[in-house]
């Protein structure tokens, strides 16, 4: 199984207007913000004990975020799972016939590879493999 929840991401249309529901409400610690160029999102990082809430603002109208905001409004985007081997999760994802949205592991944030699963093959749900890359 996988080790733990990684993160769960959560699309937001305003960083700025989203933070302090968690920090001042909640009353998490907003531990990284990182810009994802590959992925077109600025991404702001909460910790739930060794897990994170990955907050989620697009940076172009061409983001799979973007898009999600659009169609289906602010909300939980994808479920992150942490593993040993993204490599090894998708090329038995694909062998079980899953319909994958990467074939090879990428760079994510946070120095970690990832590689998504589609929602249409996974329950509704949008899920990441993710893996430290000191691991
Ligand atoms: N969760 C659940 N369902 C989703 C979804 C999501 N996040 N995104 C799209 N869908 C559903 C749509 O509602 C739609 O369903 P219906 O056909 O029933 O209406 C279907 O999937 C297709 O949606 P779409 O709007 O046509 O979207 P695309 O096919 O263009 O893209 C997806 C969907 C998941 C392939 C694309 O968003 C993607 O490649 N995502 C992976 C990358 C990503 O999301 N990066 C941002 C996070 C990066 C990070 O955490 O670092």
């Amino acid at each position: 199984p996988p080790e733990q929840i990684d993160h769960i991401g959560i699309a937001v249309t305003s960083l700025r207007e989203a933070l302090p529901f968690y920090t001042e409400q909640l009353g998490m610690k907003l531990i990284h913000q990182e810009v994802i160029e590959d992925q077109q999102v600025t991404t702001a990082f909460l910790a739930v004990g060794e897990s994170t809430i990955e907050l989620l603002e697009p940076t172009s109208p061409d983001s799979p975020v973007a898009k999600f905001l659009d169609k289906r409004g602010p909300g939980i985007h994808h479920v992150a799972y942490r593993v040993k081997d993204v490599a090894d999760r998708l090329r038995r994802a694909k062998k079980a016939g899953l319909r994958l949205i990467d074939e090879e592991p990428r760079p994510g944030g946070h120095g970690k590879l990832i590689g998504f699963v589609h929602p249409k093959s996974a329950g509704g749900v949008l899920t990441e493999f993710c893996q430290r890359v000191e691991d």
